[in-house]
């Protein structure tokens, strides 16, 4: 009974959109990215480079600031609940990238 209501639990919630991206000697790639309101990601990152300085993605609107170890993927689990432009940058605000929320 209790698996039941679990199952019935998750079916109702949407499903996490996985993204990917990769941060390179150009950057954040990609540096846009298109998302719909109200629907959950699942931001996977993965720093490929020691080049520049972004070791850090900070996600100012999510609340969100994390390390980016070389090499290791890290997740970003946040749902975009306003239309318009959020930006993610690197920990000092240099780099950075565009989340267009639809
Ligand atoms: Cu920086």
């Amino acid at each position: 009974m209790k698996a039941l209501l679990v199952a019935t639990l998750l079916a109702a919630a949407p499903a996490a959109r996985n993204l990917e991206m990769k941060v390179t000697d150009k950057g954040f790639e990609p540096s846009r990215i298109e998302v719909k309101k109200g629907e959950p990601l699942h931001l996977l990152v993965t720093r490929k480079t020691d080049a520049t300085c972004a070791k850090e993605l900070v996600i100012e609107d999510a609340g969100l600031r994390k390390a980016l170890p070389l090499d290791k993927t890290v997740a970003f689990d946040f749902t975009p609940n306003k239309a318009g432009e959020m930006t993610y940058v690197c920990g000092m605000g240099m780099i950075s990238g565009t989340l267009v929320v639809q």
